[in-house]
């Protein structure tokens, strides 16, 4: 007989599980607060007297429930990818197995009276045995899943004592192997609610919407039965009962939401109904009778000090971020979330596929051998699972789409739990992505498909199945990604390729970017300083690295580079130049991408700048337009003043009108850009060249530059000391350019490093002065090979400005793409102020790019520097004309670029960014390193996915730029 915890069943004394709803005017109280708690390292070191209501526990620690103890100094987090971190043998877990012993006393307020009454788990990680004022009730598996107790008849008005023990490792283990930290504990909330007589056993709600008639039907199954009245509708009906009636729909744009009520003899609940139907015809995802486009993101629950417990604000914070990121769809990966996040998803807006907390994944390593989803003996416990999620999350109408699991291979248990989901809810069409065959399925999901194959399944022309039945049912159902654009470090690149296909063919509905959030564990260094650790900082002997970094936000909640890209890609409004036509100052096309809104909510503004300064702005008038529709509008001639020479834009904005739930009025939705008419060209200044002459100590003189004779390396340019430029390749690889172990190789940094890109050697060939020019010329090149690159810097000098043209020539056979094209140099530390006119404010890569926006930007060097948890390259602007760097006194130096550059700053080299693992191993140095790029590869996702677009490679050809350098306020 094996203990409750390695057998297979759920659980025992557990009540049915029933839908879930934030207020009733039933009682309850919240037991979170402060608990006691002992720690164990097995599951058998003590005995279970602490369960008796007078066992003394002073000698116990207090504990903060809900929480994890993990990260409470008791055991120590741990983070396995697929892995499982014990001896795979299914249903038994090992000896070493964390367990925590928790007390509680708790009163019921007054006046709470008699009767019955359950005691509720929202999650406790994995298997929870339970006692309350010495009773056993029971015990529970399924992590992320709603446990209850009946325990009405053990309540007592003071001194209630409840005893969990709870253990990290349960047979539930093996069905939660999901790509994240182990973190056991009581992590959700604990409450007591009366259920007194006559009190809502369960209720569904059913309100679809007829997009034909526009007409909403309402129906509300209730055990007991009762009345639901909808004061807005005039609605006053019978449970049961069904009313049809003319209704605002609910959607992701415009959520809206009736309030309603739902009476029984015992209790009344209040009830947020969303009219809508979602639906699977004409081989596409519909609802209310239209095809969406779902711009999601996969979501963990994380918080970087508390682990999987999340506050309502923090779950808030992640919506009011979406949206305004215009993000509109949510796979709550890898299980069900807390369900008030569900309440507020409802609430804003976001489409849900609501998934399981059901993945197997680390029996892929065992070939799928013993996999529990194709053993009958499992089968009890993963329909326990599907249960406990379809009966607690089935009134919320922002749940699109059901979703079995993940990553749990295939077998007869998910396609039980697929037919009792089918049965119990046939409202909701199903989601997995595992079985490629679809047969228990709606859609077709895949994860990190490239493009090239997104584009074949969009054409409906993909591979064949074997099956020709399946093959034919498959090919007519609607395509999603339920992962894509893999945002660990630096990147996702190449969303905005996906985003045209999406747009391009029906069939493909948009996909969700693997993930919202890196999981980055707080932690402070010996010194006191932040930093958030990945897998391998907690001693683990098996770990996946940084591999738990992979989100559009930093742990700490601020959106990095690849929210603000995506933000873009995925605007609801196109903004967009139009060539040739016929408004004095140029065309705008507005197209509207939103799937149900109008443009109403929205107001458009236009900007006139001349080089990144501003000469005018106004309201620009856009007609009404539907969904799919658009317009083009004329811009009015340009506000240009006297004298104005150079470069003219326009941006376009749509801003919202008025304040939603999600952002204040005026917050931006979408954007574009579209040169004005030219301007006429800065005159060149007059100056002639100066001609090169020997100085004092071994120098050459060019104009304000002045060059060692023996290498060629500029010292000085007028009073600004430099470290010369020279070329560099190198970029300290990014978690994409490292690429993922199990995909094809071999990925770009392994290549970089094989060559030598990271240690080139430069041979100065000769130094030549010409009548007005300085030639230096070069050979750089990694040692052990005869792969070289010629390297030619000709220097000359007019006036105040100092040209230098670069010219590279490959020598030999390169294999493959180069990290980056440019030179590098070093100006002292005091040159801390940076401003450019190019593509800003944020960084920007050749596949990372549509959220630069052209501009005048601003910023300190230490701001230009994004904090990937694992640092790699990072903060080059792209598309930079000039960029200038100041000291205090305003002096410093002044560099232009032909063509335009990629500019980055930092106070420490390429060097020590490619060494360091965390954020506190970087410590500025007393220089400012720049980085002036011709060009740099690509990002793409390869850290699990495919690899840079063949138009986004850097590839090794010969290649010529300049750059002008000139000092400021000398
Ligand atoms: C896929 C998983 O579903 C997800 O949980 C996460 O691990 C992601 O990859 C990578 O970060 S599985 C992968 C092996 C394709």
């Amino acid at each position: 007989m094996l203990p409750y915890y390695e057998d297979r069943s759920p659980g025992s004394g557990v009540l049915p599980p029933r839908a879930w709803f934030a207020a009733s005017d039933a009682r309850r109280i919240s037991l979170h607060g402060t608990w006691r708690f002992r720690f164990a390292a097995t599951a058998t070191e003590h005995d279970d007297s602490f369960t008796r209501p007078d066992f003394d526990d002073s000698r116990w620690q207090n504990l903060l429930v809900p929480g994890t103890w993990a990260l409470k100094g008791h055991g120590a987090p741990a983070y396995t990818n697929t892995a499982y971190p014990f001896p795979v043998d299914p249903p038994r877990v090992p000896d070493e197995n964390p367990t925590g012993d928790h007390r509680h006393v708790f009163d019921l307020p007054d006046g709470w009276g008699e009767g019955p009454a359950v005691l509720h788990f929202g999650g406790v990680e994995s298997c929870a045995r339970v006692w309350l004022n010495g009773q056993e009730l029971g015990h529970f598996k399924g992590s992320r899943l709603p446990h209850e107790f009946e325990v009405g008849h053990l309540l007592r008005p003071r001194g209630n004592v409840l005893a969990v023990r709870v253990h990290q490792w349960s047979s539930g283990s093996y069905l939660e192997d999901q790509d994240q930290w182990w973190l056991p504990g009581i992590f959700r909330n604990v409450t007591v609610q009366r259920r007194p007589r006559g009190s809502v056993v369960d209720h569904f709600v059913h309100a679809g919407f007829d997009h034909v008639t526009g007409e909403g039907t309402l129906r509300v199954e209730c055990a007991p039965a009762g009345r639901v009245t909808v004061p807005e509708l005039g609605l006053d009906l019978a449970t049961g009962e069904s009313a049809t009636i003319s209704v605002r729909p609910w959607s992701s744009e415009e959520p809206h939401l009736y309030d309603g009520e739902l009476v029984t003899p015992g209790e009344r609940i209040p009830l947020r109904i969303g009219f809508r139907t979602v639906r699977v015809e004409d081989g596409l995802l519909k609802v209310n009778g239209r095809r969406i486009l779902l711009r999601g993101v996969n979501r963990h629950e994380f918080h970087p000090r508390y682990g999987r417990t999340l506050g309502p604000e923090a779950m808030r914070r992640d919506l009011v971020l979406m949206k305004r990121h215009n993000i509109n769809a949510v796979r709550t990966s890898h299980y069900p979330p807390h369900p008030a996040f569900l309440d507020l998803c409802d609430e804003l807006g976001l489409w849900v596929i609501d998934e399981c907390d059901l993945e197997t994944h680390g029996f892929g390593q065992q070939g799928w051998r013993g996999n529990p989803v194709d053993d009958e003996r499992w089968e009890p416990a993963l329909l326990d699972r599907a249960r406990r999620m379809v009966e607690r999350d089935k009134n919320h109408p922002s749940i699109v789409l059901w979703s079995l699991g993940n990553e749990c291979g295939t077998g007869r248990g998910l396609s039980a739990m697929a037919a009792w989901m089918r049965e119990r809810d046939p409202s909701r069409p199903l989601h997995y992505e595992g079985d490629r065959s679809c047969a228990d399925t709606d859609v077709y999901s895949r994860m990190y498909a490239g493009h090239a194959e997104v584009e074949r399944i969009g054409r409906r022309e993909e591979e064949p199945l074997t099956d020709p039945e399946l093959d034919t049912r498959r090919r007519q159902l609607p395509f999603l990604l339920c992962e894509y654009g893999h945002a660990m470090g630096n990147g996702p690149g190449g969303l905005s390729e996906y985003q045209r296909l999406f747009e391009r063919y029906e069939r493909c509905q948009g996909g969700f970017v693997w993930e919202w959030i890196d999981h980055g564990l707080r932690q402070l260094t010996p010194d006191g300083e932040v930093f958030h650790a990945y897998g391998g900082d907690f001693g683990e002997e098996l770990h996946d690295g940084n591999f738990v970094c992979d989100g559009l936000v930093f742990p700490d909640r601020v959106p990095s580079p690849g929210l603000v890209e995506f933000k873009k890609v995925i605007e609801p409004v196109r903004i967009e130049g139009v060539t040739g036509g016929a408004g004095p100052g140029g065309t705008v096309r507005i197209t509207n991408l939103h799937d149900f809104a109008g443009l109403g909510h929205l107001e458009f503004r236009w900007s006139y700048e001349v080089a990144g300064e501003g000469r005018g702005c106004g309201w620009l008038e856009v007609p009404p337009l539907a969904p799919g529709e658009s317009a083009e509008v004329e811009l009015t001639a340009p506000p240009v003043e006297e004298g104005d020479t150079g470069e003219a834009w326009w941006t376009v904005r749509a801003v919202l009108a008025e304040d939603t739930p999600w952002a204040d009025a005026g917050h931006e939705v979408a954007w574009g850009q579209l040169p004005a008419p030219a301007l006429p060209a800065p005159a060149p200044p007059e100056h002639v060249r100066a001609a090169p002459r020997r100085g004092e100590g071994n120098v050459i003189v060019l104009g304000p530059g002045t060059f060692d004779a023996g290498t060629g390396a500029l010292r000085y340019l007028d009073g600004v000391q430099l470290t010369g430029p020279r070329l560099e390749v190198w970029r300290a690889p990014t978690d994409n350019d490292e690429g993922a172990a199990w995909l094809p190789g071999p990925h770009p940094a392994a290549e970089w490093r094989r060559i030598g890109l990271h240690r080139m050697r430069h041979r100065v060939d000769a130094v030549e002065t010409g009548p007005d020019t300085l030639v230096v010329r070069t050979r750089v090149a990694p040692a052990a090979t005869d792969l070289a690159l010629r390297t030619v810097y000709r220097w000359t000098a007019e006036g105040g400005l100092l040209r230098l043209e670069v010219a590279v020539d490959p020598e030999g056979d390169w294999p493959g793409p180069l990290p980056r094209l440019g030179v590098r140099m070093a100006v002292c530390e005091s040159l801390g102020l940076a401003q450019w006119f190019g593509g800003g404010p944020g960084e920007g890569y050749p596949d990372t790019r549509a959220a630069a926006r052209v501009g005048r930007w601003s910023m300190p060097v230490d701001a230009l520097q994004t904090p990937y948890v694992r640092p790699q390259e990072n903060g080059a602007r792209p598309d930079v004309r000039w960029a200038e760097l100041t000291g205090s006194n305003g002096a410093g130096l002044r560099i232009e670029g032909d063509p335009h550059f990629s500019f980055t700053a930092r106070r420490w080299p390429v060097e020590e960014l490619t060494a360091a693992r965390h954020t506190t191993d970087l410590t500025p140095g007393d220089r400012i390193w720049l980085y002036l790029d011709h060009a740099q590869h690509g990002i793409g996702s390869g850290s699990c996915g495919p690899g840079v677009l063949p138009q986004h490679r850097l590839e090794v050809a010969p290649a010529r730029f300049t750059f002008g350098f000139s000092s400021l306020g000398q």
